[in-house]
């Protein structure tokens, strides 16, 4: 069965294909499918903005669609920046000036539990559709530490292993991420999913 993945990112295809590839399982990607989707991110929890992607993409290909959204949430900031991650502080931001912002809203805050969390939805033509959800908790570092990974990698602290997910190599954070959770519960789904519908 062919799937498309709703995403601009082609690292993401990458991390898919490593833990869906024994499934036996066709991904493509929009640019592979010669389609670019713009879809608004519009809705206001992860699952919803997933389904949003995975729902406009499935539309317009005709394929079944696999969405994505994830983001990190501070407790003490009730959820911040939540849905809001990649856009944090607004436009012209790097992911450094996004660390820096979050650390200066944190500043003398004791409490700095947090955790990112991912949802992934699929959308099949049919109408039917399942989901995924996978969390990583940890802390808001002091300051940022390490050079791996992306986005908010270099102040997110993690008690259990004493570092931050850029200290950690791409295999150490997929073992215990929330994309590696998210991931690890969308296979077991899908798995079944194709199980019980040998025809798709
Ligand atoms: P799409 O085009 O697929 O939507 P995206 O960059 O928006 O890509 P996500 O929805 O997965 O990707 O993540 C939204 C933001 O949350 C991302 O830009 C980062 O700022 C932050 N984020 C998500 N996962 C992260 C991780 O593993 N490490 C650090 N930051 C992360």
């Amino acid at each position: 069965m062919k799937f498309v993945l709703a995403t601009q990112n082609p690292k993401k295809k990458e991390e898919l294909v490593a833990i869906l590839g024994d499934l036996g399982v066709d991904i493509v990607t929009e640019e592979e499918l010669g389609v670019k989707i713009e879809v608004e991110e519009t809705g206001e929890t992860f699952g919803e903005n997933a389904a949003l992607k995975a729902k406009a993409v499935m539309e317009a290909t005709g394929l079944p669609a696999i969405g994505d959204d994830s983001g990190l949430c501070v407790d003490e900031m009730n959820g911040a920046p939540g849905i809001y991650s990649a856009r944090y502080g607004g436009p012209g931001l790097t992911d450094a000036d996004r660390c820096a912002l979050l650390l200066e809203m944190m500043h003398g805050v004791t409490d700095r539990s947090a955790h990112f969390e991912t949802y992934i939805v699929c959308a099949f033509p049919n109408g039917d559709w399942f989901a995924a959800k996978g969390e990583c908790h940890g802390s808001i570092a002091f300051a940022p530490i390490g050079t791996n990974g992306f986005g908010y990698d270099p102040i997110f602290f993690r008690t259990e292993e004493q570092k931050t997910f850029a200290q950690m190599t791409a295999e150490e954070k997929a073992a215990i991420s929330h994309r590696g959770n998210a991931l690890r519960s969308f296979k077991k789904k899908l798995a079944k999913y194709l199980t019980e519908h040998p025809e798709s």
